[in-house]
């Protein structure tokens, strides 16, 4: 057995070269070298796992570890963190660590090439670059299907975005159409690298996890031609968190945008816009880590390559300082309902900035954000007085309605150019990179929608990844059952299922035509949901809220607020006043939009946001179902996003929570090891296989009876080497060996992690 536990699991690092090998000091990393020689018991091994500190970092893939326990993987990353050494391959999925500091040397473009043209990148160190290369030769391999999704999960700053970024840069020089030249229209490549300092930019913001935090999920299809070249891209994105642009949480900040114009204009833009020197704007609360204020030219400079001209970018970028002027806008209180709300001096002088700004009349301005018009018959409309706080819903709402639609906009425009026309391109590779799992002091609908998202995104994980695994055994022959696994089917039910789940209440309630009330609606949760385990009520939380046991950790929604958010009404007369602007930018973001449709009282009609959210992941789901999916799993070492700093109760919760430990053990308890005949033999049966490779050389059989020939040699050997280790472990089956530690398939021996 010994002889067998050195000598598997590893792969050949002879070819390739340079230090990217899975090599240091000598010897293979894949290869847990502290396993041979250290004692010929399986206790003796685990001892030896436990106790060699010094050999941890070596292990390239977690499913080696041995045994498998939350503690051992955990051990083994950090001991991997500590020498460094950032990512790990754990069965199918890669886990990545976050550095939280740059390691430029890991990623250069010399680097991507040595990834790309090795002949097995797998043997090198592990990296995102083998992901990335495994799926772009799967585009032209045998693999189906043939269009291939990488998906990247983890916590809200475990460094999706960064990943995500780092693969599109691979594919943008592996997969090169440009040979270097430099053409006079700009490279698609650069372009669709652009895409991303602008999309940042307009919807990444800095919360209390992330300074660089994505607020908006995003799926990028690299579109690839026959010659497997890069020749455009497509972006949908899904569900911007556009309360945002009225409303940061204490200690958060507003989009990256506001804050790069503020900090980055020009003498004469700071006077196209409206800003004095010491201009300060409500809706910019300056959190300590904010960092994006130096990118404003960076931003300007991808607008430009994306094609957004001058003028544009002018429009663009008034309608956003009119936008901060508004959030300077407040009201006074009333005394007397049938009397409008006064607006302060200094309001004035803002309304009156952010009606030039925005190019609309001010004194619409000011009726449309003071009064509520009420239908009376046809033509007339009356104009009823709205109190203090409604007059400050109305202004937030004018300006997320301008914020996300100008950031649809802007999506469709990155789109116009870098999409290819379809009968360039025939096959993609997919990005995804949504938000990730949040779970803040108090959460909202936006975080509802965000851990609902994750949770697809998990089930599609556990599914696809069983589903690949029995593929392989049932198609070697191997009788097998599953290993159970942790199912988020429940918390999903409770979440979107039906008939009942806390999203149809949610639609029904704000269908009715009434006030919501949090605490009846808490009160219908409790009745309707209850029988749902994943659902909780916390006894010391006085407010109305709901806590569902999600797959990565409890989170508790606060109910006030939700109704209003999922119903995201928008007065009529905001959109016909926008609709009537003079900035030619307003109208077209305004153009297409329906006034009816987003005021309809007849409120069946109503599409709340948690339906056109969920329709929209559905057709992601579709598409992710439709591609080959490969799995990177960030980690986010430390909740303060410190270098190289790793605390394990951080660390032990995420594993836990997004199934690696699950996942690992899946692969232990199946068959980790797969080792063709030949190969088998060759390193196992050095007599048996002199004898074999003989019969082979003057047999002139078929395959099948050289694959006979083999796997009854193998069988022999199998026997020799389990009767050394095990009592009885041996029972003939179907002509097949067959035990509990070892399978043979048709053309492999299939090895479980018990043998090692
Ligand atoms: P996220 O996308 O997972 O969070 P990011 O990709 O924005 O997280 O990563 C957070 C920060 O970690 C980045 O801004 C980088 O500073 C750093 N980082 C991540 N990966 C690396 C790496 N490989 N090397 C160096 N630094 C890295 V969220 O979008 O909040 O869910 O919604
Ligand atoms: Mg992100």
């Amino acid at each position: 057995m010994a002889s067998m536990k050195a000598k598997d699991g590893g792969v050949s690092s002879s070819a390739g070269t340079g230090a990217l090998k899975s090599k240091e000091q000598g010897r293979e990393l894949s290869r847990p070298g502290k396993l041979s020689g250290k004692g010929d018991s399986l206790e003796g091994e685990v001892r030896a796992f436990l106790t060699d500190e010094g050999e941890l970092h070596t292990y390239d893939d977690l499913t080696k570890v041995n045994p498998v326990t939350p503690a051992t993987v955990l051990r083994c990353l950090q001991a991997r963190y500590r020498a460094r050494v950032f990512y790990t391959h754990a069965g199918c999925t890669l886990v990545a660590l976050n550095p939280f500091q740059p390691v430029p040397h890991l990623y250069s473009p010399a680097v991507m090439k040595e990834y790309h043209h090795a002949a097995q990148p797998q043997e090198f160190k592990p990296h995102i670059f083998i992901v990335a290369e495994g799926a772009y030769r799967n585009v032209q391999g045998q693999v189906e299907p043939a269009n291939q999704s990488l998906v990247v999960s983890g916590e809200s700053g475990a460094g999706k975005t960064w990943t995500s970024r780092c693969l599109m840069k691979y594919y943008a020089t592996v997969a090169s159409s440009s040979d270097g030249r430099q053409d006079t229209v700009e490279r698609v490549e650069r372009r669709v690298l652009d895409s991303n300092p602008v999309m940042e930019a307009f919807g990444n913001a800095c919360t209390l996890r992330n300074s660089n935090s994505s607020r908006f999920g995003k799926y990028v299809q690299l579109q690839l031609n026959r010659s497997q070249l890069l020749v455009g891209a497509s972006v949908q994105t899904y569900l911007l968190e556009k309360t945002r642009v009225a409303f940061q949480a204490p200690s958060e900040r507003n989009f990256h945008i506001f804050y790069q114009m503020v900090k980055g204009a020009t003498a004469q833009q700071r006077q196209e816009w409206r800003m004095a020197p010491d201009q300060t704007f409500a809706w910019l609360p300056s959190a300590e880590r904010g960092l994006e204020e130096d990118r404003f030219q960076g931003t300007l400079e991808a607008m430009v390559h994306l094609g957004i001209d001058e003028e544009k970018r002018g429009q663009i970028f008034r309608v956003l300082a009119g936008l901060l002027h508004l959030g300077n806008v407040t009201f006074g209180a009333s005394s007397d309902e049938s009397q409008p709300c006064g607006l302060p001096e200094n309001a004035r002088g803002s309304l009156q900035t952010t009606a030039e700004l925005l190019k609309v009349p001010p004194e619409e301005l000011q009726t449309c954000l003071r009064f509520r018009s009420l239908k009376a018959g046809k033509q007339s409309a009356l104009l009823k007085p709205c109190s203090q706080s409604e007059c400050s819903v109305r202004r937030d709402c004018l300006a997320k309605l301008v914020y996300a639609h100008l950031f649809d906009w802007l999506v469709a425009f990155i789109n116009s150019s870098i999409c290819a026309d379809s009968s360039e391109w025939s096959n993609f590779i997919g990005l995804l990179d949504v938000y990730g799992f949040e779970c803040f002091l108090l959460n909202h609908l936006e975080q509802l929608c965000i851990n609902y998202a994750n949770e697809k995104l998990q089930q599609h994980f556990v599914a696809h990844y069983l589903k690949a695994q029995q593929e392989e055994y049932v198609s070697e022959g191997l009788e097998w059952s599953f290993v159970k696994y942790q199912d988020n089917q429940g918390c999903l039910d409770l979440i979107e299922g039906s008939p009942v789940s806390v999203f149809s209440l949610l639609n029904e309630e704000c269908r009715l035509n009434r006030p919501s009330d949090a605490g009846q609606f808490r009160v219908r949760l409790e009745k309707e949901l209850s029988p749902n385990g994943s659902i909780s009520w916390d006894k010391f939380n006085k407010q109305p809220h709901f806590t569902v046991a999600h797959y990565a950790g409890n989170v508790s929604y606060q109910i006030p607020g939700m109704m209003e958010k999922n119903k995201d009404p928008v007065p009529p007369e905001l959109v016909q006043m926008l609709q009537r602007s003079e900035e030619p930018l307003l109208l077209a973001l305004f153009a297409k939009t329906n006034v009816e449709d987003s005021t309809t009282k007849g409120h069946s009609k109503v599409v709340t946001v948690v339906s056109k959210f969920k329709s929209s992941l559905e057709s992601l789901m579709k598409i992710l179902h439709s591609t080959t999916p490969h799995y990177t799993r960030c980690i986010k070492p430390n909740p303060d996003c410190r270098p190289l700093t790793f605390k394990k109760e951080e660390v032990i919760l995420q594993l836990e929570a997004c199934g690696i430990v699950e996942t690992i053990n899946i692969s232990a308890a199946g068959f980790p090891i797969r080792i063709p005949y030949a190969r088998f033999l060759q390193r196992y049966g050095a007599v048996a296989a002199s004898r074999v490779w003989a019969q082979l050389d003057c047999d002139r059989g078929s395959e099948q009876e050289h694959t006979d020939i083999l796997s009854s040699a193998v069988a022999d050997v199998l026997r020799e080497v389990l009767k050394s280790c095990c009592p009885d472990p041996w029972l003939p089956h179907g002509g097949h060996a067959h035990s509990s530690l070892v399978h043979c398939g048709k053309t492999k021996v299939f090895v479980t992690h018990a043998m090692l």
